[in-house]
């Protein structure tokens, strides 16, 4: 069977959309580390419309920092992908050509560094999820006492982290009198370009404190929100597409295609060091103060993500279109968007924010994208922080509705235990799984012990959070509950 590359695209079937630059002068601009489905769903696909209208040397090196998969799915296929649009009204098939090569760093990272160092690259983009900034959720601060910042400080010309490459990367443009790039985060992270500045100049710190300087006064962090649902490609979803791929009759497999819905959204500080591509004139929002979007967005579709995950998971549903087939979830979702995070919302004038909700969860009920309830239950004690936790202290100051969020606590604990309620194992993954699970297994039979112990791990809950009386009990009855009647049951006799 054929494998997509850049000698066959031509002759695809007309109705796929292919590069209309020409990709044989096309030169880098980005690098992008953590190339995984969502970039290429997202950042490659606006830079791809950027390039389609306008051109420039914006083309992107992507690179991963962990494994070689995505490596080895790309570069056999001339970094050439198809990027499908699924929903109820079918299929929409893209082929992406903004990714020009993708590195390994862990094969090579002086190669990577050096990639990043050169004086054509105007901007390293990052998604690295959560737990990838190396700090400490609750204060934002580099974590100094992880083992790959440990290695980096040691051993910062072969770099293992994401700050490390960066601090390697400015390093060495520092020392050459070199302009700075843009550092442009595209994380679910609250404030993400200043968690980034803060790890990156707190890292730098260590190095030489001139140099710290120079990163603050040369190089620029722009915030960023990000929306696109993009589940995990499955090999079920390969094989489906090579038909629609066929080149004379012959299926053509792509090992690197992206499955995302239709809808996108990109907000972006507009900051940047050396230039950008023009994305504002192909559907992104560049904007002074990214804040309000990614408040709204966090808290709305972020927040009901995770409780639909662990509630949705504990329930037996593999799929959030599935959760969201079930009358009760839906009210419970309803009441969530409308009290407990809608509370602490102050939309922008001329923001539809009702119109906002609906659109969120009809995009929850997508049937076409099977987006695994375990897929967003992932590094949960780096993602409810900003998730739940923040509105959960903003209500608790203001005595507004918590019930909701300490019921979203309540079903990650419940999940983190390991064992789900037919006795069967969860694979629990999150970096901080070893210390979660001790809590919970120190308690098992005390729904009020495990509370205490899980809430009073400060590097997710920070010092504050034990200490209210309201919040502990709230979570620890639903804990109970959901021990005593199952998930499934507690969420159908409250939300009915
Ligand atoms: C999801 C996000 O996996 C998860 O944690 O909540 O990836 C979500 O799909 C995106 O933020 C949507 O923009």
């Amino acid at each position: 069977m054929n494998r997509l590359n850049k000698n066959l695209i031509a002759d695809l079937p007309k109705d796929i959309i292919l590069p209309s630059y020409d990709r044989n002068t096309l030169k880098p601009g980005i690098v992008h580390l953590g190339i995984g489905a969502f970039h290429r769903a997202h950042q490659a696909f606006y830079t791809e419309a950027a390039l389609n209208k306008f051109g420039g040397d914006w083309g992107i090196i992507g690179s991963s920092l962990r494994s070689a998969s995505v490596r080895d799915q790309l570069v056999p296929q001339d970094c050439l992908y198809t990027l499908v649009e699924r929903s109820g009204d079918g299929e929409k098939l893209q082929i992406i050509g903004a990714v020009l090569d993708t590195l390994v760093g862990p094969e090579n990272p002086a190669a990577l560094v050096a990639q990043m160092a050169a004086s054509n690259i105007k901007i390293v983009s990052l998604t690295i999820t959560e737990k990838g900034y190396c700090h400490d959720p609750a204060t934002g601060n580099l974590n100094l006492s992880h083992p790959d910042i440990i290695h980096d400080l040691e051993h910062l010309h072969a770099p293992v982290s994401a700050i490390g490459f960066l601090v390697a990367a400015l390093k060495r443009r520092f020392d050459n009198n070199q302009k700075a790039f843009t550092l442009l985060s595209c994380d679910n992270l609250p404030n993400n370009g200043e968690v980034l500045e803060k790890v990156v100049t707190q890292f730098a710190q260590k190095i030489s404190p001139d140099f710290a300087v120079w990163i603050k006064a040369n190089a620029t962090f722009p915030c960023t929100m990000i929306d696109r649902i993009v589940p995990a490609t499955t090999d079920e979803d390969r094989h489906d597409i090579e038909a629609r791929l066929s080149v004379n009759g012959e299926p053509v497999r792509d090992e690197g295609m992206v499955v995302c819905e239709p809808f996108t959204q990109w907000v972006v500080e507009d900051k940047f060091a050396d230039g950008r591509p023009e994305w504002d004139k192909v559907g992104v929002l560049l904007v002074e103060d990214v804040r309000v979007f990614e408040k709204i967005k966090l808290r709305l579709l972020n927040g009901a993500h995770s409780t639909m995950a662990y509630t949705g998971y504990l329930s037996g549903f593999q799929y959030i279109n599935e959760v969201m087939e079930q009358p009760a979830f839906v009210n419970l979702v309803k009441t969530y968007m409308a009290r407990e995070a809608g509370e602490t919302i102050i939309a922008p004038a001329g923001f539809d924010i009702e119109a906002y909700k609906q659109q969120l969860r009809e995009r929850f009920s997508n049937k076409a994208l099977k987006h695994r309830t375990w897929q967003i239950a992932m590094d949960g004690s780096q993602k409810l922080p900003q998730r739940l936790l923040e509105t959960l202290r903003e209500q608790l100051a203001g005595n507004g509705h918590i019930d909701i969020l300490c019921l979203g606590v309540a079903a990650w604990i419940r999940y983190i235990s390991g064992v789900d309620e037919k006795g069967a194992p969860i694979e629990v993954s999150d970096p901080l799984v070893k210390e979660l699970r001790a809590a919970c297994d120190a308690n098992q039979g005390s729904p009020a012990g495990m509370v205490q112990a899980v809430v009073g791990i400060q590097k997710v809950f920070g010092t504050d959070l034990i200490d209210d009386a309201r919040f502990v009990q709230t979570t620890t009855q639903w804990l109970e509950r959901f021990y005593a009647k199952g998930v499934l049951a507690s969420v159908q006799d409250a939300f009915k």
